[in-house]
């Protein structure tokens, strides 16, 4: 049988950078993020007596030889867990431009995880097929459930799941992506999370993450967007102090990151509400109220480093969809 999925990226509020178990990926906090709207992954899955090896291709781009291995290495979970024999075929695209830190891999990993199952014939819980998805990417159990979504963190693999919040139409938050670099990322988040535990900071980090997931839950509950807006910024920073003095220390940021950060605090200063986030890459991502969407586009089409954007609301979480990809 042949499955499609569409999973959205996600972005997170509170952050995951460290693992406490890398080859399970079960990580060192909790973490809380919404759905992304216009940043999603299509992939199509059959498996199929005829073929004599696992056959991957991503439409409009390339995968490196570590990540064909690493979505191998998720079929054959898949394979085990359903009692498949046969080999697949994967095809898959992107709406937005991989690498770019947009979370190509947590969208990646969700619709293949979804579309790998179905196209098994086994059926899974939503609940398990985040602990799947998990173990192709952390984040990726975050783009399975709907909308405003929390990854407990667990202490084993069973425990470390992803649940809904909130469902993708409780508020209507926005998160405009701002491209100000679309070449790849310079280390990998695998890679630079290896790093987590020479930094300092990491283990001030993770004890304040209960406190911060319970104050955000209460600033999403009573939606209060000044007290979200400055518990999204604040965990960007942390994450960066972290990822900034790991040894080696990692700088995701460019000129035009910083830039960007210094006129948010500028525009709030002149009374516009509006917080950014960054991920592990140079973009940036703004987080803001319906109302103010308008505004901050022309304000962005006046900044000269300011590439593209990407204008996202909640989405819905991973889902099946008829139109196949071959
Ligand atoms: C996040 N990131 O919570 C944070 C913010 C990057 C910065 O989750 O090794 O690609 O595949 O489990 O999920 C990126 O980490 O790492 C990530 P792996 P993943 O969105």
């Amino acid at each position: 049988m042949k499955a499609t999925v569409i999973a959205p990226a996600n972005i997170a509020f509170i952050k995951y950078w460290g693992k406490a178990d890398s080859v399970l990926r079960l990580p060192l906090n909790s973490s809380l993020s919404m759905n992304l709207s216009n940043a999603y992954t299509t992939t199509t899955v059959e498996f199929s007596s005829v073929l004599k090896k696992d056959s991957v291709r991503l439409i409009g781009g390339m995968f490196f030889p570590d990540e064909i291995n690493r979505i191998i290495v998720a079929l054959d979970r898949i394979r085990s867990y359903s009692g498949i024999r046969l080999f697949a075929r994967v095809v898959t695209k992107n709406s937005f431009p991989k690498g770019i830190g947009a979370a190509a891999s947590a969208s990646g990993f969700a619709a293949l995880t979804i579309a790998g199952f179905a196209a098994s014939g086994k059926k899974l819980t939503e609940k398990e097929l985040t602990i799947f998805a998990r173990m192709g990417s952390g984040s990726a159990c975050r783009s399975i459930p709907d909308g405003f979504v929390v990854w407990e963190k667990g202490n084993s693999s069973d425990t470390s799941y992803a649940y809904s919040l909130y469902s993708h139409t409780y508020w209507d938050l926005y998160d405009i992506l701002v491209i100000v670099d679309t070449g790849m990322k310079k280390v990998s988040t695998s890679e630079g999370q290896k790093g987590v535990k020479t930094s300092p900071f990491w283990q001030e980090r993770v004890q304040k993450i209960p406190d911060k997931i319970k104050k955000m839950k209460t600033a999403l509950r009573e939606k209060n967007y000044p007290m979200l807006g400055a518990m999204i910024e604040d965990d960007c920073l942390s994450m960066h102090r972290v990822m900034q003095t790991q040894t080696p220390p990692i700088f995701y940021w460019n000129n035009a990151t910083k830039k960007l950060m210094e006129m948010v605090r500028c525009w709030r200063n002149e009374g516009i509400p509006v917080y950014f986030t960054i991920d592990a890459g140079p973009n940036v991502h703004l987080i803001c109220e319906k109302s103010t969407v308008e505004l901050l586009k022309k304000k962005l089409r006046e900044i000269e480093e300011v590439k593209n954007i990407i204008v996202n609301t909640s989405a819905p979480g991973a889902h099946l969809v008829d139109k196949h990809l071959f």
